[in-house]
């Protein structure tokens, strides 16, 4: 709120001296509230014989006084809801034999906010509280109660079904271990006999395929964060710090309506092409190296993930472009075997093999060692969506194809990582706009 505040009183005012026709409304984009429900009905669908029991993160869960308030993501993914301090309560219907009965029925959906703090708003801005009356439109819950219900109706819910689904085990790298403990330790407070089984398994199946109204957030999130990359192509030149590309990039993505980095961006240039995980982005650029940037932006949440490799100096030398072609090669054969029915390990091989009959390192020795981290994962949400990888891919999944090659002896590291969204044919790149082979990014770089 505190973001969308401030982004409506800017564009506000371009739109008084007059830009206002061309400039798109940045407001965090929700969607369609009914898809959040359609998501909360297929969870209830597939647990059938308990309630559901998710709690949003509070301000304390992540630090405010440095970062803007980001939601717990499953929680955001059934909700929508981007405020902290929410819980979400939902409950089948009760049949008369639940256990051969048909698909469970959703019959309460209730999310808890906190109740007005109008002091605190003066801080934070106006919130909505529980009992006002857009509460149910601005959520798209037909029940909007205040926190302080949520023990009542929680275990007036339980006794037709003393069985809660909640999140039991964090999300793989969150940082929200200590959150799941402490969720965990609350409910187990309120419903001590209850049992719990884990949500996790079913949302990662549900958020691994993306809806229509998710897939257009993502290719907003590409479209920008690929404008970033041109604009840093064309930038780029020895001598300019790597941190000065970080910067222009965020700032291309953002002032298309990015809120925030999908991760820390990494621009890597000489010896630091070769460090994946090269965060501080802190050297001058030399002429004759080349530059790693794996930068890119989220939009309204969701993610985008994308690395190009460029030469400082506007040329990739022999060995340089050796090296780049070869990764691209394995690129273009994974393109190629991506389609419904493969998995990702699948194209893993395909990159792997590739990369391992093309070129040698100085010892004459195959290049498939240095290529030293998977080729996809998936996107969404979180720029390391959860998926489950030995599942065949399936239409609606959005992942990314990365081989790298990274050979520190010879200060050349090259990723070229797009993002495809898996079609009932194949698989559409999503990242198209953006120069991926050698030559080009050259055209590019030369600003012809
Ligand atoms: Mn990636």
């Amino acid at each position: 709120m505190k973001r969308m505040l401030k982004r409506g009183l800017v564009w506000g005012f371009l739109g008084l001296v007059g830009l206002g026709a061309t400039m798109p409304s940045l407001a965090w984009d929700k969607g369609n509230l009914a898809d959040y429900h359609g998501r909360r009905a297929q969870l209830v669908r597939e647990t059938r014989d308990g309630v559901v029991v998710l709690f949003g993160y509070s301000e304390d869960e992540i630090a405010v006084s440095t970062v803007e308030f980001r939601q717990n993501e499953m929680f955001y993914y059934l909700t929508g809801w981007n405020q902290p301090d929410a819980i979400l309560l939902l409950v089948p219907k009760p049949t008369p034999e639940p256990s051969k009965g048909g698909p469970a029925e959703i019959d309460k959906e209730i999310l808890f906010i906190p109740p007005h703090d109008y002091r605190a708003e003066k801080w934070t801005g106006p919130k909505l509280g529980p009992d006002d009356p857009e509460a149910k439109t601005e959520t798209g819950f037909p029940t909007v109660m205040s926190k302080a219900l949520f023990p009542s109706v929680l275990n007036e819910a339980l006794k037709t079904f003393p069985v809660i689904y909640t999140e039991t085990t964090p999300q793989p790298e969150s940082g929200e271990d200590h959150f799941i403990e402490a969720a965990a330790a609350k409910l187990k407070a309120l419903a001590p006999i209850a049992a719990f089984r884990n949500l996790r398994p079913t949302l990662t199946r549900m958020r691994a395929v993306k809806s229509p109204g998710e897939i257009a957030l993502m290719r907003k999130a590409v479209d920008a964060s690929v404008e970033a990359h041109l604009a840093a192509m064309k930038a780029v030149k020895p001598g300019m710090g790597e941190y000065e590309i970080a910067a222009l990039m965020e700032y291309e993505y953002m002032r298309r309506g990015c809120e925030w980095p999908s991760y820390p961006p990494i621009v890597g240039s000489g010896f630091y092409s070769t460090v994946l995980h090269y965060e501080s982005d802190s050297r001058q650029m030399q002429d004759g190296d080349v530059v790693v940037m794996d930068v890119a932006g989220s939009y309204s949440g969701y993610a985008s993930d994308i690395t190009r490799t460029l030469p400082a100096n506007g040329h990739f030398t022999e060995r340089q472009r050796e090296i780049y072609e070869i990764v691209y090669g394995a690129q273009e054969a994974a393109f190629k075997g991506a389609k419904p029915g493969v998995t990702a390990g699948e194209l893993n091989r395909i990159a792997r093999d590739f990369i391992n009959s093309h070129g040698k390192d100085k010892n004459g020795q195959t290049l498939g060692q240095y290529f030293i981290h998977g080729l996809s994962h998936s996107v969404g949400l979180n720029v390391h969506d959860p998926m489950d990888y030995s599942e065949p891919l399936q239409p609606g999944m959005i992942i990314t194809v990365e081989p790298g090659i990274y050979i520190p002896e010879e200060k050349i590291g090259v990723r070229i990582e797009d993002m495809i969204l898996i079609t009932p044919e194949g698989s559409e790149l999503l990242t198209k706009l953006l120069p991926r082979k050698a030559d080009e990014v050259e055209r590019v770089m030369a600003r012809e």
